[in-house]
């Protein structure tokens, strides 16, 4: 087993287990201590200090030549999971990162540069809804009002679970401190589609990320008994949901190139006999021009009010994230390119923490090949041998960035 793979091993052996809903949650919650106790373990068995900062983000440095940190190369990707997720999103990245700062000592480097290694929290929006919340805050991408408000599924807000991690709730916010220290960000990540099984190569160089975004639809009716209700006399919101998960399926059908989702769909009460009062329902569209992804959302927004009107019901629409079309810093994507000339261009549709720095500080991603090509399921996977030549390569690219 590479000692990449001996890594993300050790990581499912800390309990990490996305399928069953482990570790869907932001790593600083404390269901997560085991998972991050092991990675800040790993940083210090390596000598990198580990530090949290205000924002949940850790963050350790290689820093031999003792400079000032700035102008930086950070590398790093999130731990956290989504429900019923593989054991690669997230990991790939930070086990790469580990392994990569092993190489380079191997190899004898020392660089002149400060090397960062970062984990953000909450990349996935699993439990609080926002995607990539951890970068967002950090870069400002969402306010700290907006973020502190959020609930999760039991109805915990943010700011409960951040200050029970032992951060506080008045610190979280654009950090630009943090962020000036920060010269170029470089994830890696498993690829979540085919590109690379098809093109035949281990490791690719990210063009760009397509936009996305999520909308809550709340589908009021009318809540009764199943046995003693007629079928004429129903406002049933179930129903009318639906119709607009088809509907989302037929609008982004007409519009090429757009990816819509409904993977989340919850009736409230939710009993088997019982005619649901609500319905909420997620949307997730991409697409890579935001005009389309915006026209797409109006049009299934706007047949939800019909759909709805048809069953006695009403519905509301609320944006809950929404990401434009990122294309990453072509310098540096051009600089990794020029240190692995094999390794294709490859676009992604899912979106990622670097995603969201591109917009404050030059970044860049590589892909690992992914051979089932399926991503946020058990069956993602990366080969033994392609783990470690991911983290080769980006051992290559970081060492050629720090100069
Ligand atoms: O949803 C995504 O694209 C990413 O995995 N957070
Ligand atoms: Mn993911
Ligand atoms: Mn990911
Ligand atoms: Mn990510």
């Amino acid at each position: 087993m590479s000692e990449t793979s001996q890594l993300l091993a050790a990581i499912a052996d800390t309990g990490r287990d996305p399928v069953r809903g482990g570790y869907s949650r932001p790593v600083f919650a404390a269901a997560e201590r085991e998972l991050l106790d092991w990675y800040v373990a790993e940083l210090d068995r390596r000598g990198l200090g580990a530090e949290t900062d205000r924002n949940g983000v850790v963050w350790a440095w290689w820093n031999p030549a003792g400079v000032p940190l700035q102008d930086t190369v950070v590398t790093g990707s999130h731990l956290d999971s989504v429900p019923g997720g593989g054991a690669f999103d997230g990991p790939l990245g930070v086990a790469s990162a580990l392994r990569a700062v092993d190489l380079l000592r191997e190899r004898g480097v020392v660089p002149a540069r400060p090397l960062g290694l970062a984990v953000f929290p909450e990349e996935e929006g699993s439990r609080f809804g926002v995607a990539c919340l951890g970068s967002r805050l950090l870069t400002g991408a969402i306010t700290p009002e907006r973020a502190l408000g959020l609930t999760d599924p039991d109805g915990n807000t943010f700011a409960d679970v951040a200050r029970a991690a032992g951060l506080d709730p008045a610190g979280f916010g654009r950090d630009d401190e943090a962020l000036a220290r920060v010269g170029t960000f470089v994830e890696l990540h498993v690829e979540q589609g085919r590109g690379l099984v098809d093109l035949g190569a281990p490791v690719a160089v990210a063009g760009s990320v397509i936009g996305h975004g999520r909308w809550r639809f709340t589908v009021h009716g009318q809540g009764n008994h199943a046995g003693t209700t007629l079928l004429e006399d129903r406002r049933d919101p179930l129903l009318a949901a639906a119709r607009v998960v088809v509907a989302a399926r037929e609008v982004a059908a007409a519009h090429p190139g757009t990816r819509a989702t409904v993977g989340r769909l919850q009736p409230v009460p939710g009993g088997t006999n019982v005619i649901a009062s609500r319905v909420d329902l997620w949307l997730d569209v991409r697409h890579p021009e935001d005009a389309v992804t915006a026209a797409v959302v109006a049009e299934v927004s706007r047949r939800a009010v019909e759909l709805a009107a048809a069953e006695g019901c009403t519905v509301q629409v609320r944006e809950e994230s929404l990401s434009p079309t990122v294309a990453f810093d072509a310098g540096l994507a051009r600089r990794l390119s020029g240190v692995l000339p094999t390794a294709p261009r490859l676009d992604t549709g899912a979106g990622h923490d670097a995603g969201v720095l591109a917009g404050r500080v030059p970044s860049a991603m590589l892909f690992t090949r992914n051979p089932t090509g399926v991503s946020h399921s058990p069956e993602e996977f990366c080969t033994d041998d392609d783990a470690e030549l991911g983290s080769v390569a980006l051992a290559d690219v970081l060492q050629d960035l720090l100069g």
